[in-house]
Parts: structure tokens; C-alpha cells; sequence
């Protein structure tokens, strides 16, 4: 059995088996909430700053009083993951609308409930896939557009990325991408795509109504360091099935080629020199304390470094 971790629940550290959360809650009732995935490399939590801020935004968007500060978050993440001795691990933060009525009426929730899950992590897509790359299709149901349930918000309504999964394992392959309402490619159900042609860099833009990922935009800084001509623009299934190279990206994904889509193989059918420079570069980034929070004093000292003014933690 696996270890009971503990969790965060508003404020209180319980075993996970423990954690409890209302069934009148309308995370659960509505999937009213939001969420975020983290990571954690070698005690550096990558880019804190900047899920947080996603997560603040995804809250403004859906009207959520926040029950902490972004200070006490920090906070509370860190001891979450010092309580459970985890220094290699995956955060998991959601931030529910609270317990409720039967009634999709956001005003009948007193208060937003906060759950901080810390585990080690499992690769999402598994470690031979970010060698190897994986299958895909091209999924029938289309991400939904920036003026419905957008997945810019990082909402806990996921339907849409759940359906386009669901299609994705009944073709007995690892991943769906969705087109957006234009017949435009937007991102896989979890992770945000990238192409390469001719040795340039396109991405979907924000409009393909896609999460504005953690892991695109340092790819993308990446990218432009290394000197690769890249650009954010609407990209076609022609462009997508021509590609020299196609890969996903996300927290837990990280850097993942694309082999094949929907029984097409993609350039060579491995994984290209550019998505390999760049996984390259990203696994060199990832593991540097300047890039993100260290969970303790000791492991500052043992990496040697100063985090910036804005990393260190309050205490
Ligand atoms: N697009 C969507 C729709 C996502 O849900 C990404 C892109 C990548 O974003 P980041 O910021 O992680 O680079 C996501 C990531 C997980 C997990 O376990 C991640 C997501 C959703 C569910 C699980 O990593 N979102």
C-alpha cells in the first residue's frame, strides 16, 4: 500500500485516507473550483510564482474570495511538503466555491475550501514516452472557446479534456489534441503543443482557447535564449500532420515528442534534434534553484545559491 501522505485541508494537516471535503461542496456538485499542478525538483518548487499567479487569475475569472493570501499558500504548501519529507514530488492545490445548497448559486457557499495535496511523482506520460514520444489522435470534440468554460481558466471542470482522453485510450493511444472551434490545433487534453518546421517554432496562441501553461512559456524563453525563430499563431491540421516535429508540454509531461497522429507519423517517427535540445535544456532549467522556491534552509545552503528577493520565503 502506498504511503498515507498528509494533506492540507483548510488549514489542518490530516492523513490523505482522512481528508475530507463536503458532499454539498460545489467543487464536487458543479466541478465549481480551481486547481493547480506543481512540481517539485531536487526541494525547489518550479516556478511557484507564477502557478500562483494563474491560480489568483483562474480565481478573479470565476469570483472566488480566496480564503488565504498568496504568502499563507506559499506557506502552507511548503510545510505540506516538509511534513511529508517530500523534496522530488507533485503539488496538487485546488480551491473550491465551498459548501453549499443544491443550487448552482455561488452566494449559498460561505467560504472557498483549500486542499494541498503533496505526492512523489509519477510522469504523467511515463519517462520511455519522453524519449521515445507517443501515439496520438486527433480528437472529435473541440476545446472549448475563450467565451465558454476556457481552459485559460484552470477550472476543475475538465469534461472537455476528459471526453478527448476517453476517445484518445478507446483508439488504444496515449494522447488526444483538440482543434479549437475554427477547426485551429489548440493543445492536448493536458499539455500544450508545440511544432517545428524548417527548424521554426510555432505554438497555438492564447485565442486557441488554451491554458497558458507554465512549462510553454519557459519552453518559449528557452527557445528564444537558444536562438530558434519562434512564433504564437494559428496552426492547421495540415501544418500539424506536415510538421518536421511536434511535442506536448506540461508540469507533469514535462517535454513529450509526438510520433504519430491519428495513424500519421510525424517527421521521422522519433524524436527531433530541436525537441531534443530543448528537453535537454529544460531538464537542465528545471533543477535550477534560481527558478523557483526551496522548501528548506538546508537545502539553500546546500545549493549554494541566494534565491532572488522575490523567491524567499516569508516566515
Ligand atoms: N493545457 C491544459 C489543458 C492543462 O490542463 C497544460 C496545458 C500544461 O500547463 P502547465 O502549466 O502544467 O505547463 C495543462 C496542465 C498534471 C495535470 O498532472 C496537469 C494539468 C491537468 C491535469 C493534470 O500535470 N494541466
Amino acid at each position: 500500500m502506498s504511503k498515507d501522505y498528509l494533506v492540507y485541508v483548510d488549514g489542518d494537516f490530516v492523513p490523505g485516507s482522512e481528508a475530507r471535503i463536503s458532499v454539498f461542496d460545489h467543487g464536487f456538485l458543479y466541478g465549481d473550483g480551481i486547481f493547480e499542478g506543481i512540481r517539485v525538483y531536487s526541494g525547489c518548487i518550479f516556478r511557484l510564482a507564477e502557478h500562483l499567479e494563474r491560480l489568483w487569475q483562474s480565481a478573479k475569472m470565476l469570483m472566488l474570495e480566496m480564503p488565504i493570501s498568496i504568502e499563507q499558500m506559499e506557506r502552507a504548501i511548503v510545510e505540506a511538503l516538509n511534513r511529508n519529507s517530500l523534496v522530488e514530488a507533485y503539488i496538487r492545490v485546488l480551491v473550491t466555491r465551498g459548501k453549499g445548497t443544491l443550487g448552482i448559486d455561488p452566494r449559498t457557499c460561505e467560504k472557498c475550501s483549500v486542499v494541498i495535496i503533496t505526492q512523489p511523482l509519477k510522469p504523467l506520460l511515463g519517462e520511455k514516452a519522453k524519449l521515445e514520444g507517443v501515439r496520438t489522435i486527433i480528437a472529435w470534440v473541440r476545446r472549448d472557446s475563450v467565451d465558454a468554460t476556457s481552459h485559460e481558466i484552470k477550472s476543475m471542470n475538465y469534461l472537455n479534456s476528459i471526453l478527448a482522453k476517453i476517445e484518445a485510450i478507446n483508439a488504444g493511444v496515449t494522447e488526444a489534441i483538440l482543434l479549437d472551434r475554427n477547426g485551429f490545433v489548440s493543445e492536448g487534453s493536458a499539455e500544450n503543443l508545440f511544432i517545428v518546421k524548417n527548424g521554426r517554432i510555432s505554438t497555438p496562441p492564447m485565442t486557441a482557447g488554451i491554458l497558458p501553461g507554465v512549462t510553454r512559456q519557459t519552453i518559449i524563453d528557452l527557445a528564444g535564449d537558444l536562438g530558434y525563430p519562434i512564433v504564437e499563431r494559428n496552426i492547421t491540421p495540415y501544418e500539424l500532420f506536415s510538421a518536421d516535429e511536434v511535442f506536448l508540454t506540461g508540469t507533469a509531461a514535462e517535454v513529450v515528442p509526438v510520433r504519430e497522429i491519428s495513424s500519421r507519423p510525424i517527421g521521422s517517427g522519433e524524436r527531433g534534434p530541436v525537441t531534443a535540445r530543448l528537453a535537454e535544456e529544460f531538464d537542465r532549467f528545471k533543477r535550477d534553484p534560481r527558478n523557483g522556491v526551496l522548501i528548506t534552509e538546508d537545502i539553500r545552503i546546500v545549493a549554494g545559491v541566494d534565491p532572488p528577493e522575490e523567491n524567499q520565503r516569508t516566515s
